[in-house]
């Protein structure tokens, strides 16, 4: 498993064209207790890379063991010690974890990565700063991180995207299913790691406990063509458009399903890892003062192929999927692709090629 985490080569990967807005001091205020609504945490310290039989009765599902129909035969039988277990429990039933860290040198880490952000016209988020941060490439790579999502998903963890924000995002309720998916299905999850502390007014992530068990929903659910838009190189506009009665979908599915909304007060050093299929979303800033920085990094497992869902059709025509070409940020290769274990190359359309 690859855990070390290269300094020398990189990959010239250009940062989207930034959102800016105005800038604003980083204030932390004494008053505020982060963490205060009590965020139950795990140590991600001693965690051991164990290898889990994650078969049932001769039968290896292609799906993470922890969203396995025998997910509690195959704990029971797994030999983990009882804390490993309650984190994996946990992780099954709620479809998060919250770990501490414990990174050596944490604050220069963070500064650094406030550094990247221009001071008098900031962006709200860098796209793949892993490509010319160190600091930003190593979080994603972090042996801590790696070591945890190997336990949870018994295949090696693909770091591919890393998203830093200088201030909350106040994004509506989401699945990331919907932005970037795989199959064998549910082998993607997204970390997100606070970089200074974070309570009640600096726009907190949010989400939705146990939500991670409803079906993955997608444009097609709504009866809308997202394939469309790539065939008219019309890409950025479904965000605005379609995209809307996605975020009316989640938010009518979080209510009439009574799920609880969560929010994540935590201090710095903290992560949330969410999986495939969690809601989650950017509560509003109520302090305009407040900064909220944060990196997070999303992540596939191995052996699967990978696409963009917002922009596939799977049943029409003869099948028109917006297939991922991936780049893994740990060991800075472009990855393979694998549909029952064989060996995959498809070709990523867009408006020239089509399907
Ligand atoms: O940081 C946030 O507020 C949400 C980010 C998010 O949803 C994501 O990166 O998948
Ligand atoms: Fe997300």
């Amino acid at each position: 498993m690859p855990t070390a985490v290269a300094t020398k080569t990189k990959k010239a990967v250009k940062p989207r064209k930034p959102v800016t807005r105005k800038p604003a001091k980083r204030v932390t205020k004494a008053a505020i207790k982060p963490g205060s609504a009590k965020t139950k945490s795990h140590d991600a310290s001693d965690l051991k890379i164990t290898k889990i039989d994650t078969s049932y009765q001769g039968m290896n599902l292609q799906l993470p063991w922890t969203e396995s129909p025998f997910f509690k035969q195959i704990l029971e039988k797994s030999g983990l010690d009882s804390e490993t277990k309650k984190l994996v429990q946990a992780y099954s039933d709620d479809g998060f974890v919250v770990v501490d860290l414990d990174i050596p040198n944490f604050d220069t880490l963070a500064q650094n990565i406030q550094n990247l952000f221009d001071k008098d016209n900031p962006p709200r988020r860098i796209h793949d700063a892993f490509a010319f941060s160190e600091d930003a490439r190593m979080l994603a790579a972090h042996p801590k991180i790696m070591d945890l999502l190997q336990l949870l998903y018994q295949r090696e963890p693909i770091p591919f995207q890393t998203l830093n924000f200088l201030y909350g995002t106040e994004q509506g309720t989401h699945s990331d299913a919907i932005h970037f998916y795989c199959y064998p299905e549910r082998f993607m999850c997204g970390v997100w790691i606070a970089l200074e502390d974070i309570d009640e007014t600096n726009g907190a992530l949010h989400y939705y406990p146990g939500s991670h068990k409803l079906p993955v929903y997608d444009m097609a659910t709504l009866g809308v063509v997202g394939s469309d838009y790539m065939l008219e190189g019309r890409e950025e506009e479904i965000n605005m458009t379609e995209y809307k009665k996605y975020e009316q979908l989640v938010q009518a599915l979080m209510e009439a399903q009574g799920f609880e909304k969560k929010h994540l007060y935590v201090p710095k050093g903290k992560a949330l890892v969410w999986s495939a299929n969690l809601f989650h979303g950017g509560d509003a800033i109520s302090d305009n003062t407040r900064t909220r920085l944060s990196q997070v990094t999303h992540y596939y497992f191995d052996q699967c192929t990978y696409y963009t869902p917002m922009l596939s059709d799977p049943y029409m025509d003869e099948g028109r999927i917006r297939w991922r070409d991936i780049y893994n940020i740990a060991t800075q290769k472009e990855v393979k692709q694998y549909y029952c274990g064989r060996e995959v190359k498809h070709t990523v359309r867009n408006k020239e090629t089509k399907w």
